[in-house]
């Protein structure tokens, strides 16, 4: 019986048929991928600055730029969103980014959204040269969604929209920025509802708005209340990035990559106890975090 038969086989064995078969169909074989975690000695998270900026959110993040911008903040706290899930109750009424000339221009939202969010992302999405500023921007009516700004005419202006929740205090978390289909376009990666069963979803940006690419369920990267928003990462694996994310519970971690327009796992690990910090660069494809446990410890990409 066939699977009496690839029961006695070793996995090289197995890895060798089906590259075989990859060969015979035409179908780029995909790379195996490991996670290995050991513990550390030490692993002190970096420390958030205290504001710099004016009317800087508490917090908050400064934003450092290469291109067009050279530096992004949210600013101007307020108490009227009222979801407080990110270390206290004040979110940002303002989006300011100053320009390389010493310019700074502001953005200013209506009275019923905040900007829901600790940094500011500076990345060229469209690859002209220019930055966007990728923020979490929160209303009554929508709940979350995710905001594209950059310059425009000497003004700050949002040139895309998308991924809102459509209820007010649902909130989501961004990842960071990959080509995840390998096509040369950046996409922007994020979980959704982190705190209530979250969901990684993958979006391009398309005109003034964004389109779904890819999701897959039961993944978190923030926990309720926390002012650390970097329990997930982008690498590069083979032709295309991935994602290294928490589950649900953040005592595993997991790749994702994208195979076939589809969102899938492709290795997980236990890591003991839930992750208790972000995930700070290291040595290549390795990241080191704090558990709930107190220990130290770093995981690698193989
Ligand atoms: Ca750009
Ligand atoms: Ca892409």
């Amino acid at each position: 019986m066939l699977t009496a038969s690839f029961a006695r086989l070793t996995p090289a064995q197995i890895a060798a048929i089906a590259l075989l078969g990859a060969v015979i169909t035409g179908q780029r074989p995909a790379a195996a991928v490991e996670l290995e975690v050991r513990k550390v000695a030490v692993f002190d998270p970096p420390v958030v600055a205290a504001p710099v900026m004016p009317d800087q959110l508490p917090h908050s993040r400064v934003a450092h730029g290469t291109r067009d911008l050279a530096r992004a903040w949210l600013a101007a706290p307020t108490r009227r969103y009222g979801h407080a899930v990110l270390g206290d109750d004040l979110e940002a009424g303002e989006l300011r980014a100053q320009m390389q000339s010493g310019r700074t221009l502001v953005a200013r939202l209506s009275d019923d959204c905040v900007f829901e969010d600790l940094v500011p992302r500076l990345v060229d999405l469209d690859a002209d040269g220019r930055d966007e500023v990728v923020v979490v921007q929160s209303c009554h009516s929508t709940g979350a969604m995710i905001t594209v700004w950059g310059e425009a005419n000497g003004r700050l202006v949002r040139k895309a929209a998308g991924g809102a929740i459509g209820m007010a205090n649902r909130w989501l978390n961004p990842i960071g920025f990959g080509d995840f289909n390998g096509d040369g376009r950046l996409e922007i990666a994020v979980v959704q509802t982190p705190h209530i069963g979250g969901v990684v979803k993958i979006y391009r940006v398309d005109g003034a708005t964004l389109a779904l690419v890819a999701k897959r369920g039961h993944y978190s990267t923030h926990a309720l209340g926390s002012t650390e928003l970097g329990l997930g990462q982008v690498f590069r694996l083979g032709h295309a990035d991935a994602l290294l994310v928490p589950d649900q519970e953040r005592d595993h971690l997991a790749v994702l990559a994208l195979r076939d327009g589809r969102l899938a796992e492709l290795a997980r690990v236990p890591l003991g106890a839930p992750l208790a910090s972000g995930l700070a660069p290291g040595a290549p494809r390795t990241w080191r975090f704090r558990l709930a446990d107190g220990h130290a410890a770093e995981v690698s990409v193989r």
